[in-house]
């Protein structure tokens, strides 16, 4: 072959080499572009998503915070939320005492639909509630997930079964520290962290204080008692306005108070007088006082690493104490201080800040789940019976909301409208009462037996009828009273 010839072909093959090298290298440098590209808008979507703090007292009930006007206990860090973020003043939970309230804000369902109307009653969780639990949702949306403090909850909801990577069970002290440590991590990825507070729920022990059966223990409020006993009357909180037992108070609330209780509410009534209701009033703040402490330490933790713009805080209880109110004390009843809590949201991002939302009845148990989905950008499943509270919070409302809140349990069911209460029990003379609660907030004038209210009992009635083909409640059909009054 001549060499013109050989140095064409090795031309040639230096060219194609050189084309082939430039290709590939071109390739390579796409390939990596394209990787660094969508690690980053993976990571700018990671980023975007808000972090999800929910924090839950136990048996705090919706007037315990300083925000709320009660002078006689300090809650910074829960008026910081409420100035920051809305606070909303009729949150309603889905049953009074804790497991079903917990079950419902973990699955977004009324805890009777699963079979649990009391403490200590199975669940039956179906597959497709359990598989969008709270945990479990937010874990296959990709989040790092940490369960800290109080379950008591279903088998099936415990932290670890639940879509948690983490469970920690301390749910006083040591709680705050866990979660911060938790928040504070390095990570690529956004967080759920739930904070579950035991406190005030040490308010249950004050009676057995008051009998001096000694406690150890951190549950222990002896201490607190005999600080409480050293007090003058002028330094102990007065007895609420709606200190009295209501005139025509539905045999049912009395009738379903056990005395064997921890705090025998029945025994209470009659056995307290008004200097050891104004000591359990004092007790009760103090407690709510050292929850609202821890609560400010993962605040600050937050605000130290620049996490608050993008964290959606949600606080509330799994429901309320009676706090001397009608003398009674503990929860289980549909009156507002044990069935109404604390609802408060922040996300700097898009909530205005310092709302107070007087008009929307919220669902705890229903509707946190939706809220959270929402923000997350996860659509709601169809197990989920509430709805979310976006649109409110961030101040977009334009659609109907609903026209009652519903809580259940196993005495009866209680449904809140805008401006009427209307609870009907399953046993009792007198089972109905309503409850004008524009003009009568302390709910101690019972017009269910008015006759002109008649028209506004009916029609209460009649909501609990559309309840009960909403959603599925037929437990309620065996003691609803008919519609047309007969
Ligand atoms: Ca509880």
């Amino acid at each position: 072959m001549p060499i013109s010839a050989k140095r064409c072909i090795r031309v040639a093959w230096s060219a194609l080499y050189l084309w082939l090298a430039t290709v590939t290298l071109f390739d390579n440098c796409s390939a990596a572009e394209l990787s660094t590209q969508t690690r980053e808008s993976q990571d700018t979507s990671a980023r975007r998503l808000p972090n999800v703090l929910l924090i839950l007292t136990d048996q705090q009930h919706s007037g315990m915070m300083s925000c709320t006007g009660n002078k006689f206990l300090h809650t910074p860090a829960m008026d910081r939320l409420a100035n920051e973020g809305i606070r909303f003043e009729n949150a309603y939970v889905a049953n009074p005492v804790c497991v079903p309230s917990r079950i419902a804000m973990a699955t977004g369902v009324m805890p009777g639909r699963l079979g649990v109307f009391n403490n200590g009653m199975e669940a039956k969780v179906p597959a497709a509630v359990d598989s969008n639990s709270l945990g479990k949702i937010l874990k296959r949306a990709g989040y790092d997930t940490f369960y800290g403090g109080k379950v008591h909850m279903c088998p099936e909801l415990n932290p670890l079964n639940a879509g948690y990577d983490e469970y920690f069970k301390d749910q006083r002290e040591d709680l705050p520290t866990a979660c911060v440590e938790f928040i504070e991590r390095e990570r690529d990825k956004p967080f759920l962290a739930v904070a579950s507070f035991i406190n005030p729920h040490d308010i249950c022990f004050a009676y057995r204080a008051y009998k001096g059966i000694r406690e150890k223990g951190p549950q222990s409020v002896e201490h607190l008692y005999r600080q409480a006993q050293a007090l003058s009357l002028d330094q102990l909180p007065p007895l609420p306005a709606n200190y009295a037992k209501p005139p025509r108070e539905p045999d049912a609330i009395e009738k379903n108070l056990n005395p064997n209780a921890v705090t025998p509410a029945i025994t209470m009534r009659s056995e307290y007088d008004d200097r050891e209701w104004r000591m359990y009033r004092w007790i009760y703040c103090r407690l709510t006082e050292q929850v609202d402490m821890h609560i400010g330490q993962i605040l600050d933790a937050l605000q130290r690493n620049d996490l608050q713009s993008n964290t959606l805080v949600i606080f509330t209880s799994d429901h309320g104490d009676m706090d001397a109110s009608r003398r009674l004390a503990s929860k289980g009843l549909f009156y507002n201080e044990s069935a109404s809590v604390p609802f408060v949201m922040r996300y700097p991002e898009s909530i205005v800040p310092g709302t107070v939302d007087r008009k929307h009845l919220v669902s705890t148990g229903l509707d946190i789940l939706p809220t959270i989905c929402d923000y997350v950008g996860i659509p709601a499943p169809e197990s989920f019976m509430g709805r979310s509270l976006r649109p409110i919070a961030d101040g977009n409302s334009a659609e109907q909301w609903r026209e009652y809140v519903v809580t259940e349990n196993h005495t009866g069911r209680m449904l809140r409208s805008e401006r009427f209460k209307y609870c009907v029990y399953t046993v009792g003379d007198n089972r109905e009462s309503l409850v004008d609660m524009q003009d009568d907030p302390g709910e101690m004038v019972n017009l269910a037996s008015e006759a002109e209210y008649r028209k506004t009992l009916l029609e209460h009635r009649q909501f609990l009828q559309q309840w009960i083909e909403e959603s599925g409640d037929n437990e309620a059909q065996t003691f609803a009273l008919d519609v047309t009054g007969d």
